[in-house]
Parts: structure tokens; C-alpha cells; sequence
């Protein structure tokens, strides 16, 4: 296995401005050497500006907001997350708002069409271009992975390779009523916090491999969106829903995922500093590098293996 990995944080316009900092923060709080200490050789590509592109030359399609931008950072990191990707290496983003998953999926599965996806986050991020109330493309990606709804010709380079059986998601609990429509009809697998307390986390991340990697051998793109945590785990982020998962049943998905050995792209988004007081910027950043090294393999010890 190339033990090696490639750590990029891009930056997307979300509407509550801010979250492009929170990859930088868990730089700063020295992921790069706590993962480097794990033992692998880290590659760290740096913060991905794009500034070219601001509110004035980016107007709404239909009510879809910073479209251009969003597209076009998407786009580029879809290129670096492929190419790492194809070269061997597990590459892992920091985001960054969730629509950020458009370009890092649309990357792995251009290097691994076989693999699949789980999507950890307190939303679905599945609505379509018709069906968004919002117009915030980080509620969408999935839909744009998939193919569903009318397409928007300015994301016309997303081609819909991720199949409806190869994603299901844990953590969910504000889903729109056009959403649960949306997963209902196609039949895509989804353990809410409903399911991870009546069945535990543990049960719950086996029902998920089992839905999406039965046989346990395609690579896994684990997508985990801070939210997904609760509030009191993870203040600092755009949109926190109460109810969620604990800091332990974060961590135990993470650790699960890294012991299956078929780990091959990491996203780690929607870590906010510009939402929260200093001491809930902390505790998020720290968390988020947490999460990052359990992915890792930070909880295999010695005498257990
Ligand atoms: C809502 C909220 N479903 C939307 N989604 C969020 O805007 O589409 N996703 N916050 O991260
Ligand atoms: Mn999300
Ligand atoms: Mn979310
Ligand atoms: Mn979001």
C-alpha cells in the first residue's frame, strides 16, 4: 500500500462566509505532523485560492448561489483528487463548504469507477437544481454525482458516475420533504440518528459496508461532514442541528472504515472558525484533525494487531 497521502483545502463560496478557514486552522494545529507521526509521507498541496471569480461576476442561475465559482473550484479539485488518486495515494480535502464533495468524488471515481461512498453528515445534500429551496449548492452535490434533476449546464463536467447503490449515508436528520422523496424513489440506503440509536453505531457502520461494499473490496470514499457531530462535539459550522452523533460514535465510523484497509479518498468539510467563539474554534478544528487521524489508523495500538 502507498503509504502516502496528499492533503489539499480548498476553498468554495458558501453564503455564511467562513468555512474557507477552516482547513487552514487544522493545518495550523499541526494535522500535517500528527499524521506524518502516524506514519505516513504527507504531501500537502496547500490553500487553493480562487479569487479570480467574486459575487459581482457570479450571479445566480435560477436561484443557485456563487454557481461559477463553486463549478469551477469543484472542477479543479476533482483534476488534483484524481490524479492523486490514480497515482496511488489517498488523497484527503479539507473543506470547505459540502459541495466541494462534487469535484472530490467526481476525482475518485475517475481513478476508481468501483468504488463507493459514505456520506456522513446531518443532511442529505441531495436536492436537485429543481427541488432546492435554498439555492446553497453545498445542500446538492449528490444529486449532481448521481445525475438527478435538470441538469446545470454550468456543471456540465460532473458526470453522473456515482451509482445509487454505491453511497449511504449515517447521521441524518434535517432532510428536506423533497429530499426524502428523492431518496425514497431511488432507493439510495440512509442510517439516521433514528437507526444509530436504535441499532448502535457499531451495527450501523456493518449495515453500511454491507449495503455499499458487501464483499468488502472496493475502495471506500468516506465524505464526513462536521455536522454530522453534534453541536455540543462540533460548534463551529455553517448550519449545526442538534441530536447528533457523539464524539466516540464519530470517531468509531472513522476507525471502522480505516480498519477495512479499502480506504482511498478522504473529505473532511464544513469545519467554520468564522462561526463561533475562540474556544468553539478550537474544539472544532481539534476534532476535525481527530476525525482525520482515526480515518488514519490512529487506533490500532501494537499489541493489538
Ligand atoms: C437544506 C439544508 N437541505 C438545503 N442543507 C444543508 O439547503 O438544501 N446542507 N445545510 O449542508
Ligand atoms: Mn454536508
Ligand atoms: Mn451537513
Ligand atoms: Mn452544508
Amino acid at each position: 500500500a502507498a503509504n502516502s497521502k496528499f492533503i489539499s483545502e480548498p476553498k468554495t463560496a458558501a453564503p455564511r462566509l467562513g468555512v474557507d478557514k477552516g482547513p487552514i486552522h487544522m493545518v495550523e494545529a499541526g494535522l500535517i505532523d500528527q499524521i506524518t507521526e502516524l506514519g505516513w509521507k504527507v504531501k500537502f498541496d496547500g490553500h487553493h485560492q480562487f479569487e479570480d471569480i467574486n459575487a459581482e461576476n457570479d450571479p445566480p442561475i435560477g436561484i443557485l448561489k456563487n454557481p461559477r465559482l463553486v463549478s469551477r473550484v469543484c472542477e479543479a479539485v476533482a483534476t488534483s483528487v484524481g490524479d492523486v488518486a490514480r497515482a496511488g495515494q489517498l488523497p484527503i480535502t479539507l473543506g470547505g463548504d459540502h459541495s466541494l464533495a462534487m469535484g472530490t468524488i467526481s476525482g475518485t471515481l475517475s481513478a476508481h469507477p468501483e468504488a463507493c461512498v459514505i456520506w456522513v453528515d446531518a443532511h442529505a445534500d441531495i436536492n436537485t437544481a429543481d427541488s432546492t429551496d435554498s439555492g446553497n449548492i453545498h445542500g446538492m452535490p449528490v444529486s449532481f454525482l448521481i445525475g438527478l434533476g435538470t441538469p446545470v449546464a454550468e456543471f456540465s463536467w460532473v458526470k453522473p458516475l456515482l451509482r445509487t447503490d454505491r453511497i449511504v449515508y449515517i447521521g441524518l436528520r434535517d432532510v428536506d420533504a423533497a429530499e426524502k422523496r428523492i431518496l425514497r424513489e431511488n432507493n439510495i440506503k440512509a442510517f439516521s440518528m433514528h437507526e444509530v440509536d436504535k441499532y448502535g453505531i457499531g451495527k450501523v457502520v456493518e449495515l453500511a459496508l454491507d449495503h455499499v461494499n458487501p464483499n468488502r473490496d472496493r475502495p471506500i470514499h468516506l465524505s464526513f461532514d462536521v455536522d454530522a457531530l453534534d453541536p455540543s462535539v462540533a460548534p463551529s459550522t455553517g448550519t449545526p442541528v442538534r441530536g447528533g452523533l457523539t464524539f466516540r460514535e464519530g470517531h468509531y465510523i472513522c476507525e471502522a472504515i480505516s480498519e477495512t484497509g479499502l480506504l482511498a479518498a478522504l473529505d473532511l468539510m464544513e469545519v467554520n472558525p468564522s462561526l463561533a467563539d475562540e474556544a468553539s474554534v478550537l474544539q472544532t478544528v481539534a476534532v476535525g484533525c481527530s476525525l482525520v487521524r482515526s480515518a488514519l489508523g490512529q487506533y490500532i495500538f501494537p499489541t493489538m494487531k
